[in-house]
């Protein structure tokens, strides 16, 4: 993806998962944009934006962080949102293991609280090592957890899996973890 398109990615995740209130955009109660609106607005906002080139970010974006509705007349991020939105998804059963990426400052910290949601608006979990690990040096030294999610389902936990992948939760209490 060219420079331009990075940036105005970038700003997409901001209006649609954290401050749609920057441009005057609405998100409906699940999350969608309209995208006509979108695109005028981040015209209007110093990134120029067009059908044609909205659709290339949502195809190449490398996480798939964004998705249309069936006739491309709405879009929203399929994750990560801090602010309060329902993406209406369906409880799944999780596999037994699931992987937390997070960075060795904060082990102590997750020992004595478990995972919290932090500012998002669920733990983000994966199912195979390799994105935790590349999650948790986001933050800094990786270090990633085993989370036995198989269990949590069991003893009644809902988790979620976002439409690209990402497996969700609640909070995963210390029990569950495996340092
Ligand atoms: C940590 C990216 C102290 C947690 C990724 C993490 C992901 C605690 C940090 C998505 C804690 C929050 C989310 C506790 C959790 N004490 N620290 N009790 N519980 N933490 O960025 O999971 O590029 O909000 O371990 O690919 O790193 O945005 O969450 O280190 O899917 O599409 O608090 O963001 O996707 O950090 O990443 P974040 P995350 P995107």
């Amino acid at each position: 993806m060219d420079k331009s398109l990075t940036s105005t990615s970038k700003f997409l995740s901001l209006l649609l998962r954290h401050q749609p209130e920057a441009v005057g955009l609405a998100l409906d109660a699940s999350g969608w944009a309209d995208v006509t609106d979108l695109i005028a607005r981040c015209n209007q906002h110093g990134h120029p934006l067009t059908m044609a080139s909205l659709e290339e970010i949502v195809a190449t974006n490398e996480k798939k962080r964004f998705a249309f509705n069936a006739d491309k007349s709405k879009i929203r991020a399929s994750q990560g949102h801090s602010i309060e939105i329902d993406l209406q998804l369906t409880p799944q059963v999780p596999p037994a293991i699931l992987y937390h990426g997070t960075a060795t400052r904060f082990v102590a910290s997750i020992k004595a609280q478990g995972l919290l949601a932090g500012s998002r608006q669920h733990v983000h979990l994966s199912a195979n090592l390799e994105t935790a690990s590349k999650v948790g040096q986001r933050h800094g030294k990786p270090i990633v957890l085993e989370v036995r999610a198989g269990e949590m389902h069991h003893a009644g936990m809902a988790f979620y899996q976002s439409e690209n992948g990402v497996w969700l939760t609640e909070h995963v209490p210390v029990e569950f973890i495996k340092f």
